[in-house]
């Protein structure tokens, strides 16, 4: 099966191309590195060194035998996006290729106008182009279980039924996203139902939650192949944050009160998920949506798991609670579905000390690297 993984040069779309390319799969990755041209404008840094994108590749191919073709280019630039299309013939487009932070989408009106055209452009082009010349090929979507927000019930995958007034249907779950970079993962959401009602396309949108640690399997077999792992203020998240902070002995930024409550997984069940969604395709005319988080815990939690990981490794973890730049809430009701990729046969990597341990001594091997100057959050939601 040839997939094209779009966004391959990132976190999880590297991650994801080396596993299926391991796996057998004919993979293809296009990108346009614009995610390397944000760092430094943000004049941040991965922790991590990783090397360009043809070095990788061309790394892979020593180590394993194994060819990955490479497109650069912007999927909002619709001639380049058919004619890579056109040259790859995907059975499987696995779209990663997204501005993903939400702070970043706050930062001013150039950057939330950003986000969305990219991302909602980006997407509308693939699927034009899967209507015009692949209506039979897989759309496998990343979207975010931040498109439902925080709402005061169960959070069903993708789908609930109401009976109303005496009549009852199945209808998307309501959404209420807290940030323009969530919201635009809600507009795609929309399109992608929109193309597979009218036009008979089959897609899969994966509600991914927080991912943590940075090692698979593959992308731990050379120094050369290693990922991306983010810390600053902008474009980290909240685990692997902790753990670079505890490393660098800064206390853990917890934001506000702590009592955020969000879906978490481990980048080893990124990968498989992604093999899961990609093996067991969507039936035509399918908007499949399924919620991809293997555990769910509060920022508290989080902050008091590295407390922990760090006494045993003679690190003394402070806690501090800074005022939250983002408006959202702090403490609430938070009761999310994850069964359908369990029931594709997901055997989850919960969070464990040895994981922590491991992401902590990562974190100290590279931790020179780090500038405190991108620590602590400079971008607020208030007025
Ligand atoms: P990332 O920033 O590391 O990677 C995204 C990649 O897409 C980058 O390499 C970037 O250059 C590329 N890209 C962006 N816009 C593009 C365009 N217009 N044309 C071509 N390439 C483009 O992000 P990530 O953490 O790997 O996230 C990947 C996807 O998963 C995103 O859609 C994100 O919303 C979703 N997701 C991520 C997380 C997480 O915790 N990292 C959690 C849930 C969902
Ligand atoms: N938070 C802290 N301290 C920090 C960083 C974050 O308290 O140092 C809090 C935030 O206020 C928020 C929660 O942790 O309540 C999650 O924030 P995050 O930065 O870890 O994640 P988020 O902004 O939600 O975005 C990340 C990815 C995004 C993905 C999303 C999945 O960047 O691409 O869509 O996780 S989810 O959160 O499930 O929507």
């Amino acid at each position: 099966m040839r997939v094209l993984v779009i966004g391959g040069d990132g976190y999880c779309g590297w991650a994801t191309a080396l596993h299926l390319s391991n796996r057998g799969y004919e993979v293809g990755i296009l990108d346009n590195l614009i995610r390397r041209h944000w760092d430094a404008q943000l004049g941040a840094d991965t922790l991590t060194p990783i090397a360009p994108i043809q070095q990788r590749l061309q790394r892979w191919k020593d180590l394993t035998g194994k060819h990955i073709d490479l497109y650069i280019g912007d999927i909002t630039d619709y001639a380049f996006l058919s004619k890579s299309l056109r040259q790859f013939e995907p059975d499987t487009i696995v779209h990663f290729g997204e501005q993903r932070s939400a702070p970043f989408s706050m930062i001013d009106r150039e950057h939330a106008v950003m986000t969305q055209v990219n991302n909602v452009v980006g997407t509308l082009n693939i699927l034009y182009a899967m209507k015009e010349d692949f209506p039979d090929a897989h759309l496998v979507k990343l979207g975010t279980m931040g498109e439902y927000g925080t709402p005061n019930i169960d959070i069903e995958e993708g789908y609930i039924t109401i009976e109303h007034n005496g009549r009852k249907d199945t209808l998307p779950y309501p959404k209420q996203p807290g940030s323009m970079y969530h919201l635009s993962k809600v507009h795609d959401s929309h399109n992608i139902h929109f193309a597979c009602r009218i036009w008979g396309l089959r897609a899969t949108d994966l509600n991914q939650g927080v991912v943590y640690g940075v090692l698979t399997d593959e992308t731990g077999m050379d120094e050369m192949l290693i990922n991306r792992l983010d810390y600053d203020g902008v474009f980290g998240t909240a685990l692997n944050r902790f753990c670079i902070q505890a490393a660098i002995s800064h206390p853990l930024t917890v934001y506000g009160k702590g009592g955020q409550t969000r879906g978490f997984l481990d980048i080893r069940d990124t990968v498989r998920c992604m093999e899961l969604a990609i093996a067991n395709p969507a039936n035509s005319g399918e908007f499949r949506v399924f919620n991809q988080f293997t555990e769910l815990f509060s920022i508290n939690d989080l902050a008091l798991k590295v407390k922990q990981a760090g006494i045993s490794l003679g690190i003394d973890v402070e806690i501090n609670n800074l005022e939250n730049p983002r408006i959202e809430l702090e403490e609430h009701y938070f009761n999310a579905k994850n069964t359908k990729l369990l029931d594709l046969g997901l055997e989850p990597h919960y969070l464990s000390d040895s994981l922590l341990d491991s992401l902590l001594n990562f974190s100290i091997k590279y931790k020179d690297r780090v500038d405190m100057n991108h620590i602590l959050p400079k971008v607020t939601w208030k007025r």
